[in-house]
């Protein structure tokens, strides 16, 4: 069974987003995963279309009612249970935990989930206590709704997929993913070499492999150093465990010597 998503949301056509462009349009294509929409808005008891009402108890804003929303997820069920699928109902709200990659590369090995979208203030509490397995948030920060944390877990999760990504490349090798260990990743160059001013590094053009991926190591461990020194922190204690190499050793007095972070202009 493939990866599939099935998100209830009042703005399925946001979904264009993943499904139209970019590395999860042609890993659609490929048949890697499947997505589907599912608007509450077609389980509407009214006239007007409309899924929403006013707060009990006062206070600014709407609230998402639950019958239609409650609605879409079944229909989302129903066609899931037809082929034996069952997955977790997962609710993108700033109440959520707060999503990671660990979670991610779960949901990428498992069959999906059905992703709940809420606008306006959020959604009746009962739809959470009577479907909601999960509470995923993106951060700390104001969102207009759930899309755009959906579309960010479905992207997520799709780029993990064998046979995703074009070349190379694997998606292990990102920030935060085995390959990197942890660390922030090197600055990248391309052509032309002098840009306004700005040279390439003479190392990248040295053609010597050794110094290149010595060169890039240090970059990042710089760079995590200065910008996520919490990040570098647990670096070094998985490091530490097994043993830091007499390499990165030397690359971190180095680094401390020079004071070397990521930007020649930082204070
Ligand atoms: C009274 C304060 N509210 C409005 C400013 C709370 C509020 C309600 C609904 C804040 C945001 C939202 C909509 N956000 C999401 O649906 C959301 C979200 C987010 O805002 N930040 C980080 N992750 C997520 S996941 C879903």
């Amino acid at each position: 069974m493939v990866l599939r998503f099935d998100v209830v949301t009042l703005f399925p056509e946001m979904f264009a987003a993943i499904r139209d462009f970019g590395i999860s349009r042609r890993a659609l294509e490929r048949g890697l995963w499947q997505m589907e929409c599912w608007n509450p808005r077609d389980w509407a008891d009214n006239a007007y279309g409309s899924v929403d009402d006013r707060p009990f108890g006062g206070g600014p804003g709407m609230v998402m009612q639950a019958r239609p929303l409650e609605q879409a997820i079944a229909a989302a069920k129903a066609t899931r249970a037809a082929r034996d699928d069952a997955v977790k109902v997962i609710y993108l709200s700033p109440q959520g935990r707060p999503l990671n990659h660990r979670r991610i590369a779960e949901l990428a090995a498992g069959r999906g989930a059905v992703l709940l979208c809420g606008r306006y203030e959020g959604i009746d509490e009962r739809v959470i206590a009577r479907c909601v397995d999960e509470e995923v948030s993106l951060g700390d920060f104001v969102l207009s709704g759930g899309e755009i944390a959906a579309l960010a877990v479905i992207d997520a999760c799709v780029r993990q997929l064998p046979g995703a990504l074009n070349d190379g490349a694997s998606a292990v090798e990102d920030s935060f993913a085995e390959g990197m260990g942890g660390l922030l990743d090197c600055p990248h160059y391309t052509r032309p070499e002098l840009y306004e001013g700005l040279a390439v590094p003479d190392v990248l053009l040295s053609g010597h492999h050794e110094n290149i991926r010595r060169w890039r190591l240090k970059q990042s461990l710089a760079r995590t150093r200065e910008r996520r020194p919490e990040l570098l922190a647990k670096w070094l204690a998985q490091r530490t465990a097994r043993g830091l190499s007499k390499e990165e050793a030397q690359l971190l007095r180095e680094i401390d010597a020079e004071e070397l972070c990521g930007r020649e202009s930082a204070p």
